[in-house]
């Protein structure tokens, strides 16, 4: 057995964390030889529901977990972490401006970025919470002590959902869908890449000859998936989500297979002429240890304006919360 490594979930009684944590605890993520100890982080009000989720873990008597902490302070469900899964954040209430959805939670990534100096010194971060790619702007520029590439926000549900609407158009199974991007903000500006998109090893602009169909529906169907789910089921995607930020884990801890690459969002470094200082989605792959940009992929005209477009919101936003930075 290896030493038990600590997992930091925050919005733990809302319903993505529902999802999530009973597959963290599980072994799913992080292995079945890898113990664990979960530190759930909630807001006061919600102690209670979150005390019920820890009672469902109890009585689920996963073998590799070896201790729940629930707390309502984000100094103390950060010490020692190893990860810190960032979901909790403030919903959009009716009637609020999204320049006031901006300010209210970047404040929360205010306070949770200065907590994460309590992690581990290994620690890795990864931002669920919305507006996800500026909230994770916030968390590491006031997490001073941790290098700012331990910070990823979640752009890997979008890329699930590319990748399942082109396996159903192509009528190809859906592991012969590789190298998709999902360039920009998790937003609907953010650009879904088809035009470097493989199905079955070639471009998928062969196997789904479909101009109109690929530069359009596809396009925001990816854009819009987040409010059709709201639309259809009342409230937002939770399961796929969570299935998501399992994935995105996964696909840091594992070397990414020889020609593939997957999305998330980091820190610009100004590849592809995206200025530095925003996060935003790229192309990236890894050795299991250290991520890098995929570099030297063909921008089309096309493609330049809908990255151009995201890239633009994200300095937008950026604008709006320069106070917190
Ligand atoms: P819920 O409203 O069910 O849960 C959010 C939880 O966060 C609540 O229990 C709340 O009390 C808690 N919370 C609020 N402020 C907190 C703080 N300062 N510290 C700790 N916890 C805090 O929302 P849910 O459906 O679980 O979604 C969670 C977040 O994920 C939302 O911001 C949502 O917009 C975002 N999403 C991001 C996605 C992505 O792809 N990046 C997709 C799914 C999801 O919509």
């Amino acid at each position: 057995m290896k030493a038990p490594i600590r997992v930091a979930i925050t919005g733990a009684a809302g319903q993505l964390a529902y999802s999530l944590i009973f597959r963290v605890a599980s072994g799913e993520v992080f292995g079945p030889d890898q113990p664990l100890y979960l530190h759930l982080l909630e807001i006061t009000p919600a102690m209670k529901a979150l005390g019920g989720v820890a009672m469902e873990l109890d009585d689920c008597a996963y073998p590799l977990l070896k201790g729940i902490q629930t707390t309502d302070q984000a100094d103390e469900a950060f010490a020692g972490i190893h990860w810190a899964l960032l979901v909790g954040a403030k919903p959009r209430s009716k009637g609020m401006e999204r320049k006031d959805l901006l300010l209210d939670n970047g404040k929360i990534f205010v306070e949770q970025g200065k907590a994460l100096q309590k992690a581990d010194a290994s620690v890795r971060i990864l931002v669920v919470g919305n507006p996800a790619n500026t909230n994770c702007l916030i968390a590491l520029t006031h997490a001073q002590s941790v290098p700012p590439e331990r910070f990823a926000a979640m752009t890997r549900l979008d890329h699930n959902r590319a990748r399942a609407q082109l396996a159903a158009r192509a009528k190809v199974d859906l592991s012969q869908v590789t190298n998709v991007t999902i360039w920009g903000n998790h937003s609907a500006t953010q650009y879904p890449d088809f035009q470097n998109a493989k199905i079955g090893g070639k471009a998928a602009t062969q196997a789904i000859p479909d101009q109109t169909w690929l530069e359009g529906e596809f396009i925001s169907s990816v854009q819009k998936r987040g409010a059709a789910i709201i639309e259809a089921r009342g409230v937002s995607s939770a399961a796929s989500a969570a299935n998501a930020a399992i994935d995105h884990v996964k696909a840091l801890l594992t070397p990414t297979a020889a020609g593939d690459w997957f999305s998330a969002a980091v820190l610009s470094d100004g590849s592809y002429g995206i200025p530095k200082g925003i996060v935003c989605g790229y192309p990236l792959r890894t050795d299991g240890k250290r991520w890098e940009i995929v570099q030297g992929l063909p921008v089309s005209d096309f493609a330049r304006q809908k990255i151009d477009a995201s890239v633009k919101e994200l300095q937008e936003e950026k604008a709006v919360i320069q106070g917190l930075l």
